[in-house]
């Protein structure tokens, strides 16, 4: 069988002939397809679907805090018990269904065996396996609002008593499909990741050496041995909150001797990494931009990667920063900050990494390069309020409030939109063969990233003047009902409908790119890395010419001894 021995899928191809395959019927081309692209396609597309699912529960919600009470367009009037409901659907659609198929497994999927000279992935049938178990995922989560009772509200961290306890919040059903859908998400991703892991480090081109890899291909794989190593214990949690909720268990119930601060280490313990598992790939493909856009080396290749090695290590010793307020000793409170704040070296270090890459480059400003310095950029600011937030005698006043809600948005709206955007345009020649529009690429780029800090920008205000997260309307609190707040309230869900519409942009270039924009070639952006070499899109096995072989690392741009100012991995010396 091709797919169990690595090199065994390229002699597999040779048998079909010169690529003429059979002609594969559409079924087997778009629905069940082995070939990666089409697997990231599948990936991409539904990871966009759903984040317009979760931006518009975000609009919904929004619109409830500004107007509270109103008649939300598109919706109704938004009940208490909805809001709940889309609150905690907003922040797991957009962390497991939207940042993790996207970031992950849409571009590891695209990227990895093109960038490391391979025909495909090691084991296309387990690819294939894990959209599925993915597609199923997303179907149960989405079911949840169509059974009785709704979808569950007990917030994406969903912890126990509320979340185990029918009587508590009041979707019985709901909840287990709640908790079912992320364990088979969970699934999905560890058959994704076995087959990332295995093809980065099994089918590198000849030549390929360990330092030759692209960083973006680096750091999903690192992202994927994290997912592995973390995900573990939350496993178990999950099963035990199923039976909690349906069988009379009581490992988390504290009223018959279960422990609800379990469910919270369990949790974290994953959750917390998983912050560093989608934000890797976001890093990693941003260090592929801003190294094509500044015609420069990627400062300190070797550090970078340490760095992220070293973060991922860290980030499993971190989880209880999360649980300052839930009792727990003060001094190990202070462990906890001390490994908090840790943290944050290795994270500014490859910030400045990235800025000493640029320093003296000659920059492009297309948008793709855009989006790449607008990452880094807003996750800096996501990066410093963390630091306010990993001190534990500050995050007692702080914890639950927007300014969390404001913080934690700076990283996960960096990693999982622009850092997405910021790939998706640089790579969109490849992928469908076409150049985007540029005019409204920019246009797109600037709407979505001045909206995004006229909506998160403001939070931090209303957080620190003490408004708590997950209320559904202020006005039942005096304090937090000023009209200064509530004018903040409104500015900012006036920028994000904006925001929402300026996506529309983004889709209308898309389609219309797609259709009939210019011819892109083989590498239009001029640069190094192998998926450069294959044809605009490339056919069915990649190379059918031939595998590539590679000669030096990815990044040697405006060599001394070069005329031409790139150097493709490829090319005989
Ligand atoms: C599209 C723009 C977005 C807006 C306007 C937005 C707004 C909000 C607001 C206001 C809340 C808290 C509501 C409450 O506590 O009552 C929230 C929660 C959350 N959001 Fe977003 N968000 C956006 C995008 C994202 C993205 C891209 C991610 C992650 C990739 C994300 C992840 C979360 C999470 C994890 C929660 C916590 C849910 C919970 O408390 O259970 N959001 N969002
Ligand atoms: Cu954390």
């Amino acid at each position: 069988m091709a797919e169990s021995i690595p090199v065994g899928h390229g002699a597999d191809h040779a048998d079909h002939g010169d690529h003429g395959h059979h002609e594969m019927s559409f079924t087997e081309k778009y629905v069940f397809p082995l070939d990666h692209k089409m697997i990231a396609m599948q990936y991409m597309f539904t990871g966009m679907f759903m984040a317009i699912i979760g931006g518009f529960f975000a609009y919904v919600f929004r619109m409830q805090l500004a107007f509270p009470g109103i008649e939300v367009p598109g919706f109704g009037v938004v009940t208490p018990a909805a809001y709940n409901s889309l609150v905690t659907n907003h922040g797991t659609i957009m962390i497991f269904w939207v940042a993790m198929p996207v970031l992950i497994a849409a571009f590891g999927n695209y990227l990895i065996p093109l960038m490391i000279g391979a025909d495909d992935m090691v084991f296309p049938k387990i690819n294939r396996l894990s959209y599925q178990v993915f597609l199923v995922s997303a179907f149960v989560i989405l079911g949840a609002f169509f059974v009785e009772g709704g979808a569950f509200g007990g917030a994406w961290t969903a912890y126990p008593p509320l979340s185990t306890k029918a009587e508590y919040n009041l979707s019985g059903l709901g909840s287990t499909m709640w908790i079912t859908a992320v364990f088979l998400e969970f699934v999905a991703f560890l058959l994704g990741g076995i087959n990332f892991i295995t093809t980065a480090m099994n089918s590198r081109a000849p030549g390929m050496k360990m330092w030759d890899i692209p960083m973006v291909v680096w750091m999903i794989v690192i992202a994927s041995i994290l997912f592995m190593l973390s995900v573990g214990p939350l496993l178990a949690g999950g099963i035990m909150m199923i039976f909690d909720q349906n069988l009379g268990t009581a490992f988390f119930d504290p009223d018959r001797g279960g422990d609800p601060i379990l469910w919270q280490h369990l949790f974290w313990f994953f959750g917390h990494p998983e912050v560093y598992v989608v934000l890797l790939p976001a890093v990693g493909i941003v260090a592929d931009v801003i190294t094509t856009f500044s015609r420069k080396k990627l400062f300190g290749y070797k550090t970078v990667l340490y760095t992220a090695i070293g973060t991922g290590v860290l980030s499993f010793t971190v989880w209880a920063h999360h649980q300052f307020i839930a009792g727990i000793d003060p001094r190990m409170a202070n462990v906890f900050t001390v490994t908090t704040l840790l943290i944050s070296v290795p994270i500014a270090e490859m910030l400045f990494v990235y800025i000493a890459t640029l320093y003296g480059g000659s920059i492009t400003l297309t948008t793709p390069m855009l989006w790449a310095l607008a990452f880094i950029f807003e996750f800096l600011i996501g990066g410093v309020t963390g630091i306010f937030l990993g001190a534990s005698g500050n995050d007692i006043f702080m914890h639950d409030t927007y300014f969390v809600l404001a913080h934690f948005h700076y990283t996960f709206y960096p990693i999982a939109i622009i850092g997405t955007f910021a790939g998706f345009t640089y790579w969109f020649p490849k992928m469908f063969g076409k150049m985007m529009n540029e005019g409204l690429g920019k246009l797109h780029f600037w709407l979505t990233i001045l909206t995004f800090n006229g909506i998160f920008l403001p939070l931090f205000v209303l957080g620190a003047a003490g408004q708590h997260r997950r209320i559904y309307d202020f006005q039942n609190y005096p304090e937090l009902a000023q009209p200064w707040m509530q004018d903040i309230r409104q500015f900012a869900t006036i920028c994000l409908c904006v925001m929402l519409g300026a996506q529309l942009i983004f889709f209308y270039n898309v389609i219309k790119s797609w259709m009939s924009g210019p011819a892109s070639g083989k590498n239009p952006w001029r640069a190094n890395t192998l998926e450069w070499t294959a044809a605009s899109p490339p056919p069915h096995g990649n190379w059918p010419e031939g595998l590539p072989n590679v000669y030096r690392g990815p990044y040697e741009y405006s060599h001394p001894d070069r005329e031409e100012d790139y150097w493709p991995q490829n090319e005989p010396a």
